[in-house]
């Protein structure tokens, strides 16, 4: 038996009374991570401290459960149980992505941008048709970046970006894809938080874990890394409790993903669209997080408002900005707009509903989940060279031929 730390015992998940944003941010800012929202209610993680705090406060508590008890055990130790094997650990990621390289030399290759409290590899895959910026690791074509697995019981959102890769190689001839192989630089980093997913997989059920394995030395683990970017952090639905599951961290950008992060992205100025994959809930997310007020630009919230609404139409999930759900400050997409104009959105991909599985959907999903979400991807991608493209009624792209008749009509 894996040992389960001290946080993961205290753990309660609770269903609260909630009937807006401003519940659900009153709730964040308590140290709840909320994961399922109703029209009355929402679903999280506390602690037993944030627990008596929310009921201080006068909320009504419906449900508290024990999540331990909630989670389907397995023979295994390490890994993805029985029946969720598709899903890739970090060792299995790091051998899908040497194929990938080995099958592709000429146009892909695999970096790492950093290293984690322990010690492993921030993969990155890097897509580009010119040799001199495969070697610099930097480009002058418009780029497009997507991250995975923040979270580290997210898995699904490791496998989408790891698929659209593979996509994008298996269709590399095709003439549309070809087109924007030759026209953008492409990065995917997949999986965001490898020591969170591993603590994850580690022991004889999945652990619910979502944070990265920063120790706190007060006999906690993890700092929440949608919470530790340094854009308006820690200015609401975060927590300075270091036992919280959106614990921002000491001080803002104090993780080494983050930092990696933020290292990568203030290196390449070509970078004008990024997506930053998340689960569950079917919504599509764009700034802002940290506050209620819409974009002050009013061409960029336009902007942000009719690529959601597109991409929308294609997988079906609920476009909206960020705050509309609740309040999060230090968040990936709020940093990458705030601080570089970068049009950021976030998805939270399938399963709805937590009654559906939640962040532990099994591996039947992943093809439709894929599937729904290859147009909006491609769509992001081709949008790099010109966001604002998404305005205009008719497009004049050189890929517009393909993705009007494949997938705009
Ligand atoms: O809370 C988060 O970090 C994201 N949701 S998740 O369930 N994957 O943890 C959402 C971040 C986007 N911002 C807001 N919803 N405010
Ligand atoms: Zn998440």
């Amino acid at each position: 038996m894996g040992s389960v730390s001290f946080a993961a015992d205290t753990k309660r998940f609770i269903e609260v009374e909630a009937f807006d944003k401003y519940d659900r941010t009153e709730l964040a800012d308590l140290g709840m991570s909320i994961e399922a929202f109703y029209s009355d209610s929402v679903w999280g993680f506390v602690n037993e401290k944030e627990l008596k705090e929310i009921r201080k406060a006068g909320f009504r508590i419906f449900g508290n459960f024990n999540p331990a008890t909630a989670r389907g055990g397995h023979d295994k130790v390490f890994g993805f149980p029985q029946g969720d094997e598709r899903f890739h650990d970090y060792k299995e990621i790091g051998d899908a992505l040497s194929v990938l390289e080995k099958d592709n030399s000429d146009i892909l290759k695999i970096h790492s941008i950093g290293k984690t409290h322990e010690n492993r590899d921030m993969y990155a895959i890097h897509i580009n048709t010119s040799a001199d910026a495969m070697k610099r690791k930097k480009s002058n074509k418009p780029g497009f970046v997507i991250f995975g697995n923040h979270h580290a019981r997210e898995h699904l959102s490791a496998e989408i970006p790891l698929m659209f890769a593979q996509y994008l190689m298996a269709n590399r001839k095709d003439s549309t894809i070809k087109n924007l192989l030759e026209t953008r630089d492409i990065w995917i980093i997949p999986m965001v938080n490898p020591d969170g997913v591993e603590h994850d997989l580690t022991g004889n059920k999945y652990k619910m874990w979502r944070k990265n394995r920063r120790d706190n030395k007060d006999g906690t683990f993890g700092v929440d890394l949608n919470r530790n970017y340094g854009f308006h952090w820690n200015e609401g639905g975060s927590s300075s409790n270091t036992d919280s599951d959106v614990y921002m961290g000491k001080d803002p950008f104090s993780e080494p993903e983050t930092q990696a992060i933020r290292k990568f992205i203030s290196e390449r100025e070509n970078i004008k669209v990024l997506l930053s994959v998340h689960t569950f809930s079917e919504l599509i997310l764009y700034p802002w997080s940290y506050s209620y007020d819409p974009i002050k630009n009013e061409k960029d919230q336009k902007t942000f408002d009719a690529m959601a609404k597109t991409m929308a139409k294609w997988n079906k999930y609920t476009p909206q900005q960020s705050s509309d759900l609740y309040i999060a400050s230090g968040e990936t997409c709020d940093w990458a707009y705030g601080e570089y104009g970068i049009f950021a959105f976030t998805f939270e991909l399938s399963p709805r509903d937590m009654w559906d599985g939640g962040f532990y959907p099994g591996a039947k999903v992943i093809d439709g989940v894929f599937e729904a979400n290859l147009r909006p991807m491609l769509y992001l991608l081709d949008l790099a060279d010109d966001p604002y493209r998404a305005l205009e009624k008719k497009r004049s792209h050189d890929a517009q031929s393909f993705l009007k008749n494949t997938f705009y009509l």
